[in-house]
């Protein structure tokens, strides 16, 4: 197969990749702006390089033309999340959603691999728009813990370096390692409820600034400069107290102040 081939081959998993992560970022950010935790921590996604294809598909026996409906993951996204619980919301989401059809689960999270490796992944076909029609690609989905991730990328290098003969010693240290990670993600969910709640409480209170901000920013076309300038010494004062009730309360002040304003000048329009 020639290369313009591959690229002809490849694009339609490429659109799959850049449609998924566009859309699990937009899942991300649906729960932020609700001010709610995202069991999404972060997104990325790749299409395997050729020479990683046909290197699987040799090591694999899968003859050339059977590659792309036996190789489950020429596209792959990696979902990474903060904790264990987080993986199976996102499995539920995966579930939920209409335009990924599973096909298959891969549990490397209560099954885990005899090299360590954990990870919850989930084989899919999802459909993209081509110039020629809609056509189906296969993507898997890994979805692990920041801490899993760090082990993993850790060891993948070490595999790449020693080709899959990774020395004893390293991977025995390998070995043990992964089960330091099984007892940080633990550790992690034991305090997971006070981690999400201070994590709640940064992203409220950011949401929160950034309002009072803009509606600071909206007075300028309207109030005098003394008002607004008395407004953002109060707003400085409330903010310096770090309590998020307090700011909630002045963001509604606010805006009722602003609301005034708003409504002066819809009058002076007329
Ligand atoms: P790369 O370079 O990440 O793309 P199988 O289902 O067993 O027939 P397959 O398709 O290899 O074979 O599935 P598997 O075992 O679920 O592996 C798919 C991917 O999971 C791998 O792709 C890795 O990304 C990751 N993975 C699986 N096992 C390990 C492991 O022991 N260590 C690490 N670091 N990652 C692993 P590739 O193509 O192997 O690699």
């Amino acid at each position: 197969m020639n290369m313009k081939l591959w690229r002809e081959i490849l694009y339609p998993y490429e659109m799959a990749v850049d449609e998924l992560v566009l859309k699990f970022n937009n899942i991300q950010r649906e729960y932020r702006n609700a001010g709610e935790y995202s069991p999404i921590e972060s997104v990325t996604g790749r299409v395997k390089k050729i020479a990683s294809i046909l290197e699987k598909g040799n090591r694999k026996n899968i003859e050339i033309e059977h590659l792309t409906e036996q190789l489950d993951d020429i596209a792959g996204i990696r979902i990474i999340c903060q904790f264990v619980e987080d993986i199976y919301k996102v499995v539920e989401i995966i579930e939920r959603r209409t335009d990924i059809e599973i096909i298959q689960y891969k549990d490397y999270i209560s099954n885990q691999k005899l090299s360590g490796y954990r990870s919850y992944h989930v084989i899919t076909r999802y459909p993209v728009q081509t110039r020629e029609g809609q056509k189906k690609v296969k993507v898997e989905i890994q979805i692990r813990t920041l801490a899993m991730n760090f082990w993993a990328v850790i060891e993948h290098s070490m595999q790449y370096k020693y080709h899959e003969h990774i020395p004893e010693h390293i991977r025995e240290r390998l070995s043990a390692s992964s089960e330091a990670i099984i007892q940080l993600d633990n550790e992690m969910s034991l305090i997971r409820d006070e981690i999400m709640d201070a994590q709640n409480s940064i992203r409220q209170k950011d949401l929160i600034v950034g309002e009072i901000l803009n509606l600071i920013h909206g007075l300028y076309r309207t109030a005098n400069k003394r008002e607004i300038l008395k407004i953002q010494d109060e707003f400085y004062k409330v903010y310096k107290k770090n309590d998020i009730a307090l700011l909630r309360t002045f963001l509604e002040e606010l805006d009722a102040i602003a609301e005034g304003y708003r409504a002066q000048d819809a009058e002076g329009d007329l």
